[in-house]
């Protein structure tokens, strides 16, 4: 095993900064228009951009993730149950509650690690207005049966995608058009990210102007309508992705090729129940199962020794939610771990990585033979 410790620690995410000369292309433009917000022509160009390279009908920037789902629920006058996981990052639940509703938590399922479609269903009451399904580590499952589910009760469809950025290659084809609406994340740690910031991809040009209405005080053809908010990305935010958004594919390929070292590399689990690689098809993140959390937390401090900083998403579970109701969930829960994975860090990171994890996991691995 690699025996010198890492002098700057290494994070599960870093982010990804733009060349500086483009960037500084795109900041020269804002001091020449003096133009820094209120969708602005950079804001314009972004969205173009991305509604082109996602294959998404609407896309509307916001300030962030969080706003996005919130911008989402508001658009369809959601104020009542929706259902949705309790295997998620706090904004999914805290966006629900946030426009006055309640989030009911159904089950994940094993495999796909998001919702259920069977559990969802035993849990759709006469308040319930709209199901919320999270593309965990940017995995998209069950959508069809979701569609079906949401069509047959008159149900909105509204996707949390904001761990799954990436073109139409990367995922199944519907992943991000699914449903009603998917909102994304730009935030720091994201494969894409604008430091902070969001979308929403909308299905309909009726939905779009509502959307970017609401993102501004409700304002309508410069005027007020009705109550709406302040969640405009700003201009220095968009030439940020701008400048992002030119060497997004290269950002996507060295997350592969660091992904598969990793795969190489933790080969010799495949056949041991130890832990299990979990995919993430846009190369969000390289999440783990282990067998237990005591293996994790084993793990988890091998790794610490070496100035490496793995993370628990998602742990615990939702606020609220019970997890004897839960029981996948909280078992996905209390096992999944994510290393690092970033552009700013190399195919010797993954090795020593991987020679930390082995060498903490083998001897109980030996232990547990004998028995
Ligand atoms: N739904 C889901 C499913 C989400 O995962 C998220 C966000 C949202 C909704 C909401 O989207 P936003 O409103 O955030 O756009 C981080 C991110 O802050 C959060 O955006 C993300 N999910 C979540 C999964 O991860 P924390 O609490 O883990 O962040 P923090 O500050 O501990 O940073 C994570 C790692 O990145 C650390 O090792 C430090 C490192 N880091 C962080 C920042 C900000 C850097 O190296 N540089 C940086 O600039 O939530």
């Amino acid at each position: 095993m690699n025996s010198k410790i890492r002098e700057k620690a290494l994070l599960v995410q870093s982010p990804s900064l733009p060349d500086r000369e483009v960037l500084n292309g795109y900041i020269d433009e804002i001091y020449k228009s003096r133009w820094l917000t209120n969708n602005g022509h950079l804001v314009q160009e972004l969205e173009k951009k991305l509604t082109g390279y996602l294959d998404v009908p609407y896309l509307v920037l916001t300030a962030n993730g969080t706003s996005a789902l919130q911008l989402a629920l508001k658009l369809f006058n959601i104020d009542k149950e929706v259902i949705t996981t309790p295997f998620t990052f706090a904004a999914t639940g805290q966006a629900i509650e946030w426009v006055g509703a309640k989030p009911v938590f159904a089950d994940i399922d094993k495999r796909s690690l998001c919702l259920c479609p069977k559990q969802v269903s035993n849990k759709i009451s006469p308040h319930t207005q709209a199901i919320l399904p999270v593309n965990v580590y940017g995995r998209t499952a069950h959508n069809t049966e979701l569609e079906e589910l949401a069509r047959r009760h008159n149900l909105k469809l509204i996707y949390d995608g904001a761990q799954s950025f990436g073109p139409p290659s990367l995922h199944q084809k519907t992943a991000l058009t699914s449903g009603d609406a998917t909102a994304l994340s730009f935030h720091a740690t994201k494969i894409f990210n604008t430091v902070e910031g969001g979308a929403l991809i909308l299905k309909s040009e009726e939905d779009y102007l509502k959307a970017q209405s609401l993102i501004n005080f409700g304002y309508q053809d410069g005027k007020p309508g009705h109550v709406g908010t302040n969640a405009k990305m700003n201009e220095i935010e968009a030439a940020f992705g701008l400048a992002n958004l030119e060497h997004i594919n290269k950002e996507i390929v060295y997350r592969k090729l660091l992904t598969e070292a990793y795969k190489d590399q933790l080969a010799d689990f495949s056949n041991s129940n130890l832990l299990k690689l979990t995919k993430s098809p846009n190369y969000a993140y390289f999440p783990l199962q282990f067998i237990d959390e005591q293996m994790l937390l084993k793990v988890d401090q091998a790794l610490k020794v070496q100035n490496v900083f793995g993370r628990r998403y998602f742990y615990p579970l939702q606020p609220g939610s019970v997890a004897d109701d839960l029981p996948v969930a909280s078992r996905v829960a209390r096992n999944s771990y994510c290393l690092p994975l970033h552009c700013n860090m190399t195919k010797d990171d993954v090795t020593m990585i991987c020679d930390t994890i082995r060498t903490a996991v083998l001897p109980a691995h030996a232990y547990r033979a004998q028995c």
